[in-house]
């Protein structure tokens, strides 16, 4: 990342939960990693508007609600305090804005109008369900934010909410911008006729409309990269005429359990929750994530948060020692290594340094227990 001028507001959009389960650690990793970018931002003296979305409306919520017989409604609202609950607990400086998928239906609907208006948007071939499709060409740039080839693309797009073979779509690759109403499938009336938003737009409207066209940071996890922040993208540029979306697409790793990348989908979930109810502290949960760099695929395993648990136990002693090491070079080391491209584990190892240091041999420098838990306070988010 690209420092920008001081003084100046720093533009964040992450991609947020579809509420139909609760928050899992691989969720809390990713809003973990962008938690830091914010961090780092603020220490830079830089304000930073920050938004995020919640799917309050998509396929999996109105799945899992039928499975549960289930108002789709409430669960939304029921998952969505959760996951606010988890991210206070965890300290996740919360986005100035957290923004509905529903409650943006009205300018959702004008942009997917102006879509249609330019050609950029179709409709399907299909007299019962004339759904509205995105030419994933309409901007002659599709694909420079993910980089994969078309096979790749074909792969995730049918994997990650695509329908490449839906009938009467000019190309496999068109994405959904708005589904006509189906029996017993909720709907919004509007002048593209009673239905629903696809789910890139909603991001893409979303983001443009609070943050202003070429914001800083487009954030999520890997799994978004394509097809879903490609689409993102695309839609904007289409509507504006005007390249990039956003100055960086930021992704962070998967985090998973077994072997296998933690999902709702495959059920082999840790969820923060229940964690918390057990008792684990959460700057616990952060060390254990923070072992890892936030773009490496990596899995949660109990020894990793035995081992964070241990290690906050020492850097909490060492910070209630009446002196230590001078603690300049460390925060000043802990301040490089976070402005690496968040390299959470050497910004650790530069903590421990201090840390064993005055747990071994004392230190005479009173004021310096109380600036380390300042700076981990402020840049790690962990409370000592
Ligand atoms: N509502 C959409 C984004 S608009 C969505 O992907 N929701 S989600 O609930 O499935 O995921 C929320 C965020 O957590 C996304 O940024 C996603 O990339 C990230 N995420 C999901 N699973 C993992 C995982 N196992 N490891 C790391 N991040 C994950
Ligand atoms: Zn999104």
């Amino acid at each position: 990342m690209r420092p920008v001028a001081a003084g100046k507001t720093a533009r964040m959009y992450v991609c947020g939960i579809t509420p139909y389960d609760a928050t899992h650690l691989g969720h809390a990793a990713t809003y973990l990693a962008f938690d830091l970018v914010y961090r780092q931002w603020l220490d830079a003296g830089h304000e930073v508007h920050y938004v995020q979305n919640v799917t309050d409306i998509d396929d999996p919520l109105l799945e899992r609600a039928a499975r549960d017989q289930d108002d789709w409604v409430v669960l939304g609202m029921r998952e969505t305090a959760l996951f606010r609950e988890d991210m206070t607990a965890l300290r996740v400086l919360p986005p100035q804005q957290l923004v509905g998928a529903v409650e943006s239906i009205p300018e959702i609907v004008e942009v997917i109008d102006k879509l249609l208006a330019s050609g950029a948007a179709y409709r399907v071939d299909d007299a019962e369900y004339p759904d509205v499709y995105f030419d994933h060409n309409a901007t002659g740039s599709f694909g420079y934010e993910s980089n994969y080839d078309e096979p790749t693309m074909m792969e995730y797009f049918a994997e990650r909410g695509g329908d490449p073979g839906r009938a009467g779509k000019r190309h496999p690759l068109d994405a959904l911008l708005w589904r006509m109403a189906r029996e017993g499938e909720p709907s919004w009336e509007s002048e593209l006729g009673a239905g629903r938003p696809g789910w890139h737009v909603e991001c893409s409207v979303i983001a443009v409309n609070r943050l202003g066209f070429g914001f800083d940071v487009q954030g999520g996890g890997s799994d978004l990269a394509f097809p879903h922040h490609e689409y993102s993208a695309a839609h904007a540029e289409a509507l504006a005429g005007d390249h990039p979306f956003a100055r960086f697409y930021v992704h962070a790793g998967m985090i998973g359990l077994d072997g296998e990348k933690m999902s709702k989908s495959r059920g082999n979930l840790v969820f923060v929750s229940k964690l918390r109810a057990a008792g684990v502290d959460p700057g616990a949960m952060r060390l254990a994530l923070f072992a890892g760099h936030y773009r490496a695929n990596r899995a949660w395993t109990p020894a990793l948060l035995a081992e964070a648990e241990a290690r906050l136990a020492r850097w909490r002693e060492a910070v209630s020692l009446p002196g230590g090491p001078p603690a300049s070079e460390t925060i000043g080391r802990l301040r490089d290594h976070l402005a690496d491209d968040l390299d959470t584990p050497n910004a650790i190892a530069a903590v421990d340094a201090w840390v064993a240091e005055a747990r071994t041999r004392r230190g005479a420098d009173v004021t310096s227990p109380r600036l380390i838990r300042d700076a981990v306070d402020a840049l790690l988010g962990i409370a000592l």
